[in-house]
């Protein structure tokens, strides 16, 4: 018998560090041999011509979570977790949400009801801590984080999410004691409902303003804010889907301090743009999404940012609402003011392909940053390294096998979400992963899904060590 399950072979592989030609034995679900013309493997997969990736960990994407406007998710862990896998991706933390007035515990248990018996590849969690009580800061959120739900998301904005700067410095608090990585959602929401209803008086409510209603400098100055609270807390956080340029200054500003700021950017921010949220017969609220795409020097400068290493973190977002039916982007008619418009755009499948063609195709990022981005980083940032993220001896065998040179236009009907459209209909990428394996498991290939529901598995988190402190913070002394 042969000492592995599978050999991949004749693949040039790459981590976040290098680039070699190397087969790969698998056996038990993890790697367990890297090496040169590796013999026996009881199945040989041959990777002649392909780039042998991690497995892509998006650490930012929502399935299944309920919302407080009518509105319903198209994607379970089933169908989400599909369409990931399909696109190279092998690990999924979306959110455990809590509801103001409710229990973080409950919301955690219900979340594990709705992943059980459906996901195809593993998944973690992260928290959104939506009321900062103090049986929440106390007890529950500390419980949470031992049991391995080490990070979590707060928002700034969103009537049902949002926290004001009191609650957050009691969260961020909480997240130094337990060294837990918290993730913001950075916009200011007294900007918003300013600026949106200054613009219902006249009549403004067309997915466009959606764009004019959250400016850059709502992000701006919230990210300013948040990198404030985490520097008198002394916490690292991660701030989340950053848009443009002035969010890149602030947060570019805080690095250069020295401060523990890490950053995440999103598909979105770099192919769409306000003139996407503009498109007539409604399409515009297709692309809404928060914050807003902006324009092209913006682009431009989240390009500077991801290759200068300002990004730490390239994510999804995925935010599945279809266009079509009653409890989707149409869920308050169908022709809504674009404050009644669930917000999100559907991109699980396509983030490594996006980021792959336009940036490492491009020229704009290298192979090995790429790998950083899309799995290295988000895998030791969420406390899931070194199991996950990176091809090395010990480390699950999740790996994307890439056709570099396949040339395709994206067309919702190739994709595998539950969701009618995809906000990148007719964008050429070249680049496209050929097959995916889950710990050792083939689970596309050919075109076809090969994994059976319920065979992905749960990952509790371990404190990364980028939440660890460095001594005790001025407040404490
Ligand atoms: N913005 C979020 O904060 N979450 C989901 C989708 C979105 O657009
Ligand atoms: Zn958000
Ligand atoms: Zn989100």
């Amino acid at each position: 018998m042969s000492e592995f399950d599978t050999v991949i072979a004749g693949g040039t592989i790459a981590t976040a560090a290098d680039v070699v030609k190397c087969d790969i034995g698998i056996s038990g679900g993890r790697i367990v041999a890297l090496g040169e013309k590796l013999a026996g493997g009881a199945r040989r997969i041959d990777a002649g011509g392909r780039l042998v990736l991690p497995g892509g960990v998006d650490g930012h994407c929502h399935f299944d979570q309920p919302t407080g406007d009518g509105s319903v998710m198209a994607d379970d862990f089933l169908t989400g977790t599909r369409s990931a896998l399909c696109g190279g991706t092998t690990t999924i933390i979306p959110f455990a949400a809590q509801q103001k007035g409710k229990s973080l515990r409950a919301a955690v248990q219900d979340y594990h009801r709705r992943a059980d018996g459906k996901a195809l590849i593993d998944y973690a969690f992260h928290l959104i801590v939506a009321d900062a009580t103090e049986q929440v800061l106390g007890q529950e959120l500390p419980a949470l984080i031992k049991d391995g739900y080490t990070s979590f998301k707060i928002y700034m904005t969103y009537d049902d999410l949002k926290l004001d700067d009191r609650q957050i410095l009691d969260v961020l608090a909480v997240a130094r004691g337990e060294q837990a990585m918290v993730m913001i959602h950075a916009e200011n929401t007294d900007c918003i409902a300013w600026l949106t209803e200054r613009l219902e008086r006249a009549g403004k409510t067309g997915p466009r303003f959606h764009a004019v209603s959250r400016p850059m400098a709502v992000e701006r100055e919230a990210t300013h804010r948040a990198i404030t609270l985490a520097e008198l807390v002394d916490v690292p956080v991660l701030i989340v889907h950053v848009s443009g340029r002035e969010a890149v200054e602030q947060i570019r500003w805080a690095q250069a301090r020295g401060l523990k700021i890490f950053a995440e950017t999103c598909p979105q921010y770099l192919v769409l743009s306000e003139d996407d949220l503009g498109k007539p017969d409604f399409e515009g609220a297709k692309c809404i999404c928060s914050p807003p795409p902006r324009d092209k020097a913006n682009q431009q400068a989240i390009w500077d940012g991801l290759a200068g290493g300002v990004f730490q973190v390239f994510s999804s977002d995925h935010a599945p609402f279809r266009f079509d039916g009653p409890d989707g982007k149409r869920v308050a008619g169908a022709d809504a003011p674009y404050r009644k418009i669930p917000n999100g755009v559907p991109g699980v499948e396509t983030r490594l392909p996006i980021l792959f063609s336009e940036g490492v195709v491009g020229g704009r990022i290298t192979l090995q940053q790429f790998v950083a981005l899309t799995a290295s980083n988000p895998a030791r940032i969420y406390g899931l390294a070194p199991r996950k993220g990176s091809i090395a001896i010990g480390a699950d065998a999740d790996l994307a096998i890439w056709d570099p040179e396949r040339k395709a236009a994206i067309r919702n009907a190739d994709l595998h979400h539950n969701v009618d459209y995809t906000p990148y209909e007719g964008l050429q990428v070249t680049g496209w992963p050929v097959t995916t394996l889950s710990r050792g498991d083939v689970v596309w290939d050919g075109g076809k899904v090969l994994a059976q529901p319920g065979r992905g598995r749960f990952l509790p988190c371990e404190t990364p060590d980028a939440a660890k402190p460095a001594g005790r913070a001025a407040w404490q002394r």
